[in-house]
């Protein structure tokens, strides 16, 4: 079996991935929390269940979508906290083929992403508020949290578990290879062997031995000695970890700040406040120059259509992968300082650079002086020249450093224009 670092070779070479948070929730279309946020009953979401129909949706026109972004690998929620499940599950009815939708819906997305290329992922929500053995009150976030009538209800916890466990072995095995499982999320006492984690691990190995598991079933992935269960990769969400993320030794842990596009995961009707294509473009950037992955989500609605605002973000972004994924790609921090102007990211002896801030006159690279064989504008390819200005003797500390000069006062590309150098040595 392989270990945490050939397992997650790939995925640190990809660098950049698709969310996608879909299920009942698009139908009331205010979050995947509703039932949490608004206490909302089993019973009186069911008419979500009995209408669920998404006629338009289309995994393979959310594969071309997630491609010509440049993502390479794709995450979608089999079951989320609601309990239901997308999947023919045979644990259980509350499931998409019973729905007007009578889909396998995880068996068309698994289908149409793998035929893009895209590796294939799935979310699975640990937490369940359907289920009926799934502590209800006094959890910290269960619909039913202050509903008196939950108050003495008999639950066998371990009965959930062996459903989660069941649901978890169903999922890993009708649907071929999977490339990652993201479990979410672990809470107060509800965390690492609670769900027999251990146990669970054991039997994903047993099937999939070279998937790749978030942190989130517990356990500390920071340890130098971390639990089996503690995960291959750290999972920052709706933030890019200040310093990366590093292990108590100070060694470099594989991570992905998983990021919305707008304010929720979940479909929400109303929610407008989306991030612009520079935004979502220099956050991967800076997930790359801090040796992290960005995974980006969508929340199709309830027709199985992705937003418009979302597509479009994703078309802006993928035009600027198109012509500067080399800098994304198989590419991780450098060791330099991060410049004034932007970030860096570097692949061997090419070292990136990412101008934000075009700023007046020459671009400065402190520490490169000599250093430089090449300079190309990578979106284009045509050669920038390094020299040093007029006067720059005069300047202070500049002894060890280079400057190129780029052409006009706005920079090329205003969402990231990238310098390719070729240095001497890596
Ligand atoms: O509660 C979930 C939330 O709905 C969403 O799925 C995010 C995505 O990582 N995870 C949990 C919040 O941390």
């Amino acid at each position: 079996m392989l270990d945490r670092t050939e397992r997650t070779e790939w995925f640190l070479n990809d660098r950049f991935g698709m969310f996608i948070h879909w299920g009942l929730y698009a139908i009331p279309a205010r979050g995947e929390w509703v039932r949490s946020h608004e206490k909302i009953s089993i019973d009186e979401y069911q008419e979500f269940f009995e209408e669920f129909n998404p006629a338009d949706y289309d995994p393979k026109e959310w594969a071309k979508i997630a491609k010509a972004a440049g993502q390479k690998y794709v995450v979608l929620t089999t079951k989320h906290h609601d309990g239901f499940c997308l999947f023919d599950s045979k644990l259980t009815d509350y499931k998409a083929t019973n729905t007007p939708a009578k889909r396998d819906l995880i068996k068309e997305y698994v289908e149409a992403f793998r035929a893009e290329g895209l590796k294939v992922g799935f979310y699975y929500s640990i937490i369940d508020w359907h289920h009926e053995h799934y502590p209800a009150f006094g959890d910290r976030i269960h619909p039913m949290r202050d509903n008196e009538e939950f108050r003495d209800k008999p639950i066998d916890f371990d009965v959930y578990v062996e459903y989660m466990h069941g649901q978890v072995k169903e999922l890993l095995t009708n649907y071929g290879k999977i490339d990652i499982m993201w479990f979410d999320f672990s809470y107060d006492d509800m965390t690492g062997e609670k769900w027999k984690a251990t146990e669970l691990i054991n039997m994903i190995r047993g099937i999939q031995p070279d998937i790749i598991i978030d942190n989130r079933l517990g356990g500390n992935i920071k340890s130098s000695n971390p639990e089996v269960y503690a995960g291959d990769f750290y999972s920052p969400e709706q933030i890019v970890p200040p310093g990366g993320i590093l292990d108590e030794d100070g060694n470099q842990i594989p991570w992905e700040a998983c990021i919305t596009l707008n304010d929720n995961w979940g479909y929400h009707a109303k929610d407008k406040n989306y991030k612009s294509p520079k935004q979502a473009i220099r956050t991967l950037v800076e997930c790359v120059s801090k040796n992290g992955n960005l995974l980006l989500n969508v929340g199709p609605d309830a027709k199985g259509l992705i937003p418009d605002r979302s597509i479009e973000i994703l078309e802006e972004v993928g035009k600027w992968m198109k012509r500067n994924g080399e800098s994304i790609y198989g590419c991780t921090a450098s060791r330099l300082p991060k410049p004034e102007w932007g970030r860096y990211t570097q692949k061997g002896n090419k070292l990136y650079a990412h101008v934000f801030d075009r700023g007046i006159g020459p671009i400065y690279f402190a520490g490169l002086k000599g250093k430089i064989k090449k300079a190309r504008l990578l979106a284009d390819g045509s050669e920038l020249h390094v020299q040093t200005p007029w006067m720059a003797e005069q300047y202070s500390d500049i002894e060890s450093g280079a400057f190129i000069n780029l052409e006009g006062a706005q920079l090329p590309d205003e969402m990231d224009t990238v310098i390719e150098l070729e240095l001497f040595e890596s």
